[in-house]
Parts: structure tokens; C-alpha cells; sequence
């Protein structure tokens, strides 16, 4: 897969060097490039923001600098407008995937990340102050797929930090990234339920027990009991993804408990 980040704050990037997402950059799977918007400009001061036109707080960023940066990592000829809705350039060539990080996007999932790792090229846009000037977003979406994304009910200073949560989700799905490919199919969010707790060796620390069951070897009396901690779990803690359970995928014994 290929990524293009675009920030006013490359450093912020430096961290996809390392772990997994840096393994993934080495060996290929990943080919990430961050740049500088200011790369983009063209005077002195390398302006990239001014005032919001209608007035109020803050500033936004202006949007020369952001058409040719996305001119230069997604050229016209290769994005040529009038889009097909599922992305497919005329000729048949996969678009790339714009995605602006911003509190007003849409909601950031385990779903969209896995529709995300089967793109083939994504660019980010980070957007700092008030935002990104809109005209920029509508032009790109007459010759790319745009999307505006959002972590969560809160407002981060940019998009920079977002795009780190959004690569490494992606990262980790992509093909051959993670070893043991049965951790993607336990974990929570893949069945709409948060995982069961894990323990690991001692047995017992500071008068704290590893649940007996868990040492009993009996692996359907192991299974039942994860199955019920995610359930307790996730009735407590997260009531909407509790609600949202498909009926039909619980069986009498989770309803019993
Ligand atoms: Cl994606 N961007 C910003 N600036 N703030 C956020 C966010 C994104 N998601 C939640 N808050």
C-alpha cells in the first residue's frame, strides 16, 4: 500500500519508524511518505493559513498550497474528473483515497480500517487552526474518493495525531504484517464485543489470583468463561455495542448469563 501524509508538522511523523509499522516500512508492505505542506508555497513567510471569511476565531488554511500538493502526489491525468462511485478511474485504475482528519468527519472504525488496508494508495491531509478551506475538499472530490474522518467526541490541535491511530490500524492489517493471523479474528471490535481479560504467569502476584478456570485446562469451560466476561464486559462498559448484538448470535447459555 501506498500513503502519502501531507502536515505543516512532519516531525510528528517520526514514530512510524519504529515497531511494526516501521517493520512494515522496511520490508515494503507500507510505502509511507510525509511531506511538508510548506513545500507548497510560494512566498517569504511561507504563508499556509489567513482569517475565516464571515469572521470568528482562529484561522484557516488557505487553499493554494493544498491544490498543488494534492496536483503533485494525485496528478490529474491519473485522476481524471468524473469518478466513478466506486472509485475506478475510466480507464479502470484504482483512485487514490483522500482522507481529512477533522472532529466533524465521520467516525473512525475497525471497519473502516479494514476497508481502508484494501486501498491501494491513501493520502492524508492534515489540517491545523479551524480547518482546511472547504473549496479544496470539494475540488479534489470531483477526481478522488474524499472522506473526513473523526477519532472520537473530542478536538484534538490537528490532524496529525489522527492519522498516526489511523495508519497503525491500517498497518496492522495489511498482509503479512501481523505473524499470527488468529489475533485479528479474536480481538475486540472484530464480533462487536470488547475482549475477555488475559492473564499470564505468575499464578498469583500480590494476593492477586489468575481466575482458577483459566488453569483448568478444560478449554470449553475456558471458552464459556471468556464468552461471559465479554459479555458482562461489554453490557457495562459499552451499552451501545451491547444493544447493537445481533440476537441471533447469542446463544441460550449468553442469554442465561
Ligand atoms: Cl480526526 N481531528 C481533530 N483535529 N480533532 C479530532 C479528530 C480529528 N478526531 C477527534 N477529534
Amino acid at each position: 500500500m501506498r500513503v502519502d501524509v501531507v502536515s505543516i508538522f512532519p516531525e510528528y511523523f517520526t514514530p512510524l519508524d519504529l515497531s511494526l509499522v516501521g517493520r512494515a516500512r522496511a520490508n515494503g508492505v507500507l510505502r509511507l511518505a510525509v511531506h511538508d505542506l510548506r513545500s507548497w508555497t510560494h512566498d517569504v513567510h511561507r504563508t499556509v493559513d489567513d482569517t475565516p471569511y464571515g469572521g470568528g476565531p482562529g484561522m484557516v488554511m488557505r487553499p493554494e498550497p493544498w491544490g498543488d500538493a494534492l496536483d503533485a502526489l494525485a496528478p490529474a491525468e491519473l485522476t481524471p474528473a468524473g469518478l466513478s462511485p466506486d472509485g475506478l478511474a475510466p480507464g479502470g485504475s484504482t483512485l487514490p483515497r483522500l482522507l481529512v482528519p477533522s472532529p466533524a468527519g465521520e467516525p473512525f472504525t475497525q471497519a473502516m480500517a479494514h476497508e481502508l488496508a484494501s486501498e491501494s494508495h491513501l493520502l492524508f491531509a492534515c489540517g491545523r487552526y479551524e480547518g482546511i478551506d472547504q473549496r479544496v475538499l470539494d475540488h479534489a472530490a470531483t477526481r478522488m474518493r474524499v472522506t473526513e474522518v473523526s477519532l472520537g467526541d473530542y478536538v484534538l490541535f490537528g490532524g496529525e495525531v489522527a492519522v498516526l491511530v489511523i495508519l497503525e490500524a491500517v498497518t496492522r492489517l495489511l498482509p503479512g504484517v501481523l505473524g499470527n493471523a488468529g489475533s485479528l479474528d479474536e480481538e475486540s471490535h472484530t464480533h462487536g464485543l470488547l475482549e475477555a481479560p488475559m492473564y499470564t504467569k505468575p499464578a498469583a502476584w500480590r494476593g492477586h489470583e489468575v481466575p482458577e478456570v483459566l488453569r483448568s485446562g478444560d478449554h470449553g469451560r475456558i471458552a464459556r468463561w471468556r464468552r461471559d466476561e465479554a459479555l458482562a464486559r461489554t453490557a457495562t462498559r459499552r451499552p451501545d455495542m451491547f444493544a447493537a448484538l445481533d440476537p441471533a448470535s447469542l446463544d441460550k447459555r449468553d442469554r442465561a448469563a
